[in-house]
């Protein structure tokens, strides 16, 4: 499989997933500025909405959207160690976060904030009004706890990627105890670092 990438955006999570799962993967550099690959490619022509994460399958059909994306890539593991079951009651509860995270957190949010259109004053209702709530109800669900299921899942490769967002966009994370903790801790998990030195480098490289 191929994995369409820009570094640091949400498709590190496909990576954290990847890299967690021991699978191999082939990986392409988007620009989503210019919607180009490395190669010179028109990423429009293999993704039309011009977003990543995609990824291409090794049937060589494209799948596109972090959650949908996050579980196939779980589904691949053939420990099942990135996401409960089809159908159990844990995987509706996974499915639950990576949509509260996809739409409450990284578009409601983040989106909003790196978004170059986006006015000053929708940045600061994103950041000042948003953020809080959100970071708040995350905070409670994390209090005592390692994860945001029973184990890691690809919800937690997902929620520490958007984590990584927070002093880009101006918010320190150390006003919310369990989050700078929980950020920490899972940033040390091997799978984790590696992705992330790999595409700082890329990143810095461009
Ligand atoms: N609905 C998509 C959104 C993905 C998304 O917003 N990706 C961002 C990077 S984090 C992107 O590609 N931005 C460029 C753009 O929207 O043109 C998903 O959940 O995967």
């Amino acid at each position: 499989m191929e994995l369409f990438f820009s570094p640091l955006s949400c498709s590190l999570a496909s990576r954290i997933a990847i890299y967690e799962a021991g699978l191999e993967a082939g990986f392409h550099k988007v620009t989503l500025s210019t919607k180009r690959l490395d190669d010179g490619r028109d990423y429009l022509s293999i993704n039309p909405k011009g977003q990543v994460p995609a990824l291409k399958r090794n049937d060589g059909t494209m799948l596109t959207e972090g959650p949908a994306v996050l579980q196939y890539i779980a589904d691949l593991d053939p420990q099942g160690r990135l996401a409960p079951k089809a159908g159990t009651a844990a995987r509706y509860e996974l499915q639950q976060w990576l949509n509260y995270i996809a739409t409450e957190v990284h578009k409601a949010v983040f989106y909003m904030i790196f978004n170059p259109a986006s006015p000053p004053e929708v940045k600061a209702f994103a950041r000042d009004q948003l953020l809080p709530a959100r970071y708040r109800f995350l905070s409670a669900h994390l209090e005592g706890r390692e994860f945001l299921l029973d184990s890691f899942s690809v919800a937690d490769a997902y929620l520490v990627t958007s984590l990584n967002w927070a002093r880009p966009a101006g918010v320190d994370l150390r006003a919310w105890p369990v989050l700078a903790a929980y950020h920490k801790r899972l940033s040390a998990r091997p799978a984790v670092a590696r992705a992330v030195s790999e595409e700082l480098a890329l990143r810095d490289a461009a």
